[in-house]
């Protein structure tokens, strides 16, 4: 029988499409239509299961799935013995406690003795006893931002993107108990032969993001400029430097980091660089 791996992703919320678009970047093709419980790849030996996202730590550890996407928030707070394979950088939140904005804060024994309102107990009663402090700890499902304002508690501790939900309610922000994104979680008991194919599928995500985090570069450098301009390029292994039809002048191609991109366009243009052109990379194999 071939070997196959299950993987586990969010049926519909804030981490379904991030999850479901970078399986289709690794190449895997999935029909997903809608209300499906689950999907086969055609052209990969993966099957997607589409459920809730508290549910995927539990699956996944029972070996319903092989794999799974969730948010660590929910993983951490599920306390399962599953291995983190990758962080996959979308889904970024912090789990956070707030106070009605009119109330002074200055540290977090200022919440000695309150109730605190949250959908995750077990990280914010973690939380507390490691800082020493002693809180009652209300657990609500949904809607926690509400609970102060109609005199349920008297802090909460939930997700925070934006931040605009806290501000909408009155609250602000004092304290980030945990930094989130989605991860890649995984049984710790696969086959080798899953392994494998996970080791595959992994290369595949890694490539992709890569690829989005990297930008190619091209430029016209004066040649007497070429050995300054090259030593502030990078690359994957070193610039490549093709003649110009006029003599004076050379082609150079390369790799930047994104996140370094202006810093290095601005030394580029004080070298003496012109006709920068930057284009986006599909994939990046390293
Ligand atoms: O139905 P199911 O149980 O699968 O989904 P869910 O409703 O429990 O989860 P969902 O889709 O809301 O979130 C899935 C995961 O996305 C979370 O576990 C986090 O890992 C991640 N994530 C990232 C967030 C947010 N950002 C986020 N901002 N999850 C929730 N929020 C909520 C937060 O609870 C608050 O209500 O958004 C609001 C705050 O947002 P801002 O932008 O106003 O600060
Ligand atoms: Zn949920």
């Amino acid at each position: 029988m071939q070997t196959t791996l299950k993987i586990a992703i969010q049926k519909s919320g804030r981490l379904s499409e991030s999850s479901l678009t970078l399986l289709k970047e690794c190449g895997i093709d999935i029909d997903n239509g809608l209300n499906k419980l689950k999907v086969e790849a055609s052209n990969f030996p993966l099957e997607i299961f589409f459920l809730r996202d508290d549910d995927i730590p539990q699956y996944v550890e029972d070996k319903v799935a092989d794999l799974g996407i969730v948010g660590e928030n929910v993983l951490l707070e599920k306390e399962k013995s599953l291995d983190i394979v990758d962080r996959l950088g979308f889904g970024k939140c912090r789990l956070s406690l707030a106070i009605p904005k009119e109330q002074a804060y200055s540290s977090l024994k200022d919440l000695n003795g309150k109730r605190i309102a949250t959908s995750y107990p077990v990280l914010l009663s973690q939380y507390m006893s490691a800082q020493n402090v002693s809180t009652e700890i209300h657990e609500i499902s949904g809607s926690v931002e509400i609970a102060p304002g109609i005199g349920l508690a008297d802090a909460v501790c939930d997700l925070v993107s934006s931040g605009s939900t806290l501000f909408t309610n009155g609250l602000k922000e004092v304290e980030v108990v945990l930094r989130s994104e989605a991860v890649l979680i995984a049984n710790k008991t696969l086959s080798s032969e899953q392994q494998e194919l996970l080791s595959k599928l992994l290369f595949r995500m890694r490539s992709v993001r890569k690829a989005k985090t990297n930008k190619y570069i091209l430029l016209n450098a004066p040649n007497d400029r070429l050995d300054a301009i090259c030593a502030i390029l990078p690359g994957m292994k070193s610039p490549t430097i093709l003649p110009l039809a006029d003599e004076n002048w050379s082609s150079v191609h390369s790799v930047v980091e994104e996140n370094k991109f202006w810093e290095i366009i601005e030394k580029l243009k004080a070298e003496g660089a012109q006709g920068i052109l930057v284009v986006p990379i599909e994939k990046m194999i390293l």
